[in-house]
């Protein structure tokens, strides 16, 4: 028998640990691992993180509080989280050449209030007390709280539409953001699919807003945030930007001057796992004014942090650091480009004519059919997409009438240009053959044989890319 590997190790000693207290758990770790290397996965949030990552988060710095920051906590015996905070500090900054990082924030939404709740601070809260005489907000009588409350409720933010590419969080009323502030949209040009600077200054200068947030979910280009920041000063506004799904192609230097957000916004947000590729969580950046504000994040909006995914998101970082990511980071573009490409000449729609970044959106309105329709059509044959809004879209948030798909995760497998032509000519067959089912937006018709073809392919296409090659589950 071969000796095994360190990962296929580790992991099947992990599962063995954990199948003696609940085997349907170590079942479903197992099956989820099966799942992902059979599935043509094109989520554009979505990545695959390495075995160091996972391996990582998986122990006992899990038991520890640490509230507050690095060398000043609310709970004893935290020299092991500060050593390895500051670690992950260190490679973060190093990795976007940020003067400051936060990297406590357990998702985008929290790096987005630790955000939002640092500029309110520095824009509300300071120049009160300072108004009132007072150290701190325990210090201020009853009659001058309200009024601090009053002003924090009557902050103006600007972002992008959420059809256009925006994220709930960016001032939507279902989302905390949006019950926090008072909202107003940027979108796009309809006629080019991209963002209407003039009409975005023209919004800024007449709303006058406390808030600019450049960022996005869902928008295929690259964005000038040169341009915003000379917007936001204009308006006196601050300038925050959300890269949770760009980080990956910043880290990689793929977006670099007035595409970069770092040197450009005074505060920048992020995810730690989808184009970065690292584990589930967040991270905020910031120029140095901001960053006692920032350090107040836990316990004001995080609970306490997660001291082993640190440890993942220090080893992401540092594995970011290294030359390859940014051959990665290049080849996700050179992918989704590829992609875009081969939807575009086989007479798919896409929102904008293409793309500059990870994702491409595809309009499926030509096909008669809406986003619902086509994400579970394509899903029957093995490939996994989401359904999104685009610009305008006429069956709103829910059916929609786009699909979103992107290429960090099966970048990270290894495939490339000639699978990316493949995969569009798989997409293009499964939306062409899928009709709409009398009166639904969300049941439609599909012949089980070619949905089972395109399976077939699909898993045909994956199998010279095995993911996790390391990992033997036996
Ligand atoms: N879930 C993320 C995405 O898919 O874009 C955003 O929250």
């Amino acid at each position: 028998m071969p000796e095994l590997n360190a990962e296929s190790t580790a992991f099947r000693a992990a599962l063995e640990v954990v199948r003696s207290v609940e085997p349907r758990i170590a079942d479903a770790i197992a099956q989820e691992l099966t799942d992902q290397r059979e599935s043509l996965k094109l989520i554009a949030s979505e990545n695959y993180a390495s075995p160091a990552v996972l391996l990582a988060m998986g122990n006992w710095l899990s038991d520890k509080y640490a509230e507050g920051t690095i060398g000043r906590r609310f709970y004893a015996g935290c020299q092991n989280v500060d050593a390895v905070e500051s670690i992950a500090v260190e490679h973060a900054k190093a990795l976007f050449g940020a003067p400051y990082a936060y990297v406590q924030p357990h998702s985008g939404i929290d790096a987005n209030l630790v955000a939002y709740w640092a500029i309110l601070a520095d824009r509300v809260e300071v120049p009160y007390l300072k108004k009132f005489e007072k150290r701190q907000i325990n210090d201020l009588t009853d009659a001058e709280w309200a009024e601090l409350r009053q002003a924090f409720g009557n902050q103006r933010l600007l972002g992008m539409s959420l059809d256009a590419g925006g994220h709930l969080t960016h001032g939507f009323r279902p989302n905390i953001s949006g019950k926090m502030f008072d909202q107003r949209s940027y979108g796009v040009d309809m006629a080019t699919g991209q963002i209407d600077y003039a009409a975005l200054r023209e919004t800024a200068r007449e709303f006058k807003p406390a808030v600019i947030v450049g960022g996005y979910s869902a928008y295929p280009r690259k964005v000038n945030f040169a341009t915003l920041r000379e917007i936001a000063d204009e308006v006196g506004a601050t300038f925050m930007v959300d890269m949770a799904h760009f980080a990956g192609l910043v880290a990689g230097g793929v977006f670099t001057g007035d595409f970069n957000p770092i040197p450009h916004a005074h505060i920048v947000t992020t995810t730690t796992h989808k184009s970065l590729r690292g584990p589930r969580g967040g991270a905020v950046f910031c120029q140095p004014e901001l960053s006692a504000q920032v350090d107040r994040g836990c316990p004001m909006v995080l609970g306490g942090p997660l001291p082993h995914v640190m440890a993942a998101k220090a080893i992401a970082f540092a594995e970011a650091r290294r030359p390859e990511f940014s051959t990665y980071a290049q080849q996700i573009v050179t992918n989704s480009q590829a992609l875009a490409e081969g939807l575009l000449k086989r007479g798919v729609r896409l929102v904008s004519g293409g793309t500059d970044n990870h994702l491409v959106l595809i309009d499926v309105h030509p096909f008669g059919i809406t986003g619902r329709q086509a994400e579970q059509a394509l899903l029957d044959s093995g490939i996994v997409t989401n359904r999104n809004a685009i610009p305008q879209d006429p069956n709103g948030a829910w059916y929609t009438s786009g699909i979103r798909i992107g290429t960090p995760a099966l970048t990270s497998r290894g495939l490339g240009v000639a699978e990316m032509d493949q995969i569009a000519e798989l997409i293009h067959n499964v939306l062409s053959a899928t009709t709409p089912a009398e009166g639904s937006k969300a049941k439609f018709n599909l012949d089980p044989a070619l949905a089972d073809r395109i399976s077939k392919q699909a898993t045909e296409l994956l199998a010279p890319f095995p993911l996790y090659p390391s990992v033997d589950l036996g």
